[in-house]
């Protein structure tokens, strides 16, 4: 389908290929390549840093009237083409064409509608004179050229949650997709240059983390490095940005669990927990992986988990009917199988799935929606991020426990509870460690509110005007005003 596509990269509004090795873009629902292109090496990093600090300059002084200019022409623009976006998101990962459709493109324009609002909102405050004889006022400024590293989960929506609170800043940014998934990110750099973004504020580099990426985040002129992937990678970036000093977002997954109480509403609470463990094949840092389920309730919530993973519609990502599609990955499917090979063998007991898919789906990268019950909370399938349709079950006795439970992860990136009691709703909001945590609902976002986890799930903020905190720098300006009247 992009097999026409002849640039893989984009710098200072020049779209150009790499001279690194080969890389195959595939469709993992068959297996065969759709794409290939040549990996961008420290020589493109470096020219694409250089084009961003370039542009920079006038960039970061445009109004904010200017630039949010810029990105409502961008979202006009990505509307007319919104189906070409969600078909190439569904060919690179394979995530059914109906999900594309309905969450990642309208989801992704919807964010940049946002950051033109929120591009005219950066407020500073003016002080006033906590001193005698001086006034103070804080200046909110860019900080200058940002390294961005994506993932390949929602390749366009996390595309635009690095890119719109870096530029609406007025930073400029050289933005690195994941290798498997840079089809839509390509799309998205030649839709600003289309609209009059002026070259060289969204640079896109392509290739492997090890090259390209380690390229962008130890290059001298990167004021800040943004990063969302695994936990083991953030480290690893963050030890790297120490050697240059720049400041840091990351993004680092989660372990999300989901406590049901025993007076919540049964059926929304099951109708739910499908949900939001299946979402984008459960390759989702929110996805609910862990349900604490009141041993009270426990059977009814197992079978009628059970029942709905069982109607599931495993399919060709591109029919509207699919449910779910494949993995983004043979690598990525054979992590979660795996995975739950480990938890069986450890006691666990596969209720329902707990396998790959035959007949014709065995040539791509499926993996049945799965439910664990047994499982150990000490076990890796419930301490270790899975990215797999894959939820274990787990009882407890009383809320204590059920909070205690929810906590003993090393992630802390978001959580639900599930509940027709205020006061335990509002106690589980406040006791669980997570950027976000949602009562009788359990995935939804917003572009107006902050993600972004606690713990071994990183810190910063995507989405909301809470991003410019971590994009923007606070200056004090303070001067004396004993002369100015004289
Ligand atoms: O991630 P990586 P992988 C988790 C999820 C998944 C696991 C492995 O559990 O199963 O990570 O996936 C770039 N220097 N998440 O291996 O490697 C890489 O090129 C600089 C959770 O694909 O972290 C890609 O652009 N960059 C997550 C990005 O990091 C490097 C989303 C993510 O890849 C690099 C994705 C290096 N040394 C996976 N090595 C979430 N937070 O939602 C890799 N990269």
């Amino acid at each position: 389908m992009s097999s026409d596509r002849t640039t893989s990269n984009v710098i200072g509004g020049v779209a150009g290929t790499g001279t690194g090795p080969e890389q195959s873009v595939i469709d993992p629902s068959t297996g065969e390549e759709i794409w290939r292109y040549r990996a961008d090496e420290p020589a493109q990093v470096d020219a694409a840093v250089t084009a961003a600090a370039a542009a920079y300059a006038e960039w970061s002084r445009a109004t904010p009237a200017e630039r949010s200019g810029v990105l409502v022409a961008l979202a006009a623009h990505l509307e007319g083409m919104a189906e070409e976006l969600a078909q190439a998101e569904t060919a690179q990962t394979g995530k059914p064409i109906r999900l594309s459709r309905e969450f990642d493109v309208p989801g992704s324009i919807d964010n940049v509608a946002f950051f033109a609002g929120a591009a005219r909102r950066l407020d500073g405050h003016a002080s006033g004179e906590y001193s005698a004889d001086h006034t103070s006022t804080i200046r909110r400024q860019p900080i200058g050229v940002v390294g961005s590293i994506a993932p390949w989960n929602y390749p366009l929506q996390m595309a635009m949650w690095k890119v719109l609170p870096a530029v609406a800043a007025g930073n400029t940014i050289v933005l690195k997709a994941a290798e498997n998934t840079p089809l839509t990110t390509l799309m998205l750099a030649e839709a600003c240059a289309a609209v009059g973004m002026p070259a060289g504020v969204l640079n896109l580099v392509n290739g492997p983390g090890p090259l390209t990426g380690e390229a962008l985040v130890t290059h001298p002129d990167i004021a800040m490095t943004s990063f969302t992937g695994s936990t083991a990678v953030g480290r690893h970036i963050a030890a790297l940005a120490a050697g240059n000093g720049t400041r840091l977002h990351l993004e680092l997954g989660g372990k999300a669990p989901f406590v049901v109480f025993d007076d919540a509403d049964l059926p929304a609470a099951i109708r739910g927990a499908v949900a939001a463990s299946l979402i984008n094949t459960g390759q989702d840092c929110t996805a609910a992986t862990r349900a604490y389920v009141h041993r009270s309730v426990l059977d009814d919530v197992v079978d009628g988990v059970a029942d709905l993973m069982g109607r599931v519609r495993l399919g060709a990502p591109t029919d509207a009917a699919t449910d779910q599609g494949p993995l983004v990955s043979f690598r990525q499917r054979d992590k979660v199988a795996s995975m739950v090979d480990r938890a069986v063998d450890a006691g666990a007991k596969a209720v329902t799935g707990g396998s790959a898919p035959g007949g014709d789906l065995a040539r791509g990268a499926y993996y049945e929606p799965t439910l664990l019950v047994g499982a150990a909370q000490d076990s890796e399938i419930v301490q270790a991020e899975t990215f797999g349709p894959v939820l274990a079950v787990l009882p407890f006795d009383s809320d204590e426990e059920a909070i205690r439970l929810a906590n003993d992860v090393p992630f802390g990136l978001a959580a639900s509870a599930w509940t027709r009691d205020v006061y335990r709703a509002q106690t589980a909001s406040r006791e669980i460690d997570a950027g976000t945590v949602w009562i009788n609902d359990h995935i939804p976002i917003i572009s107006e509110m902050p993600h972004g986890g606690i713990k071994a799930s990183g810190y910063g903020k995507d989405m909301s005007s809470y991003s410019f905190d971590d994009y923007t720098q606070v200056k004090h300006v303070m001067a004396d005003i004993t002369g100015v009247a004289a």
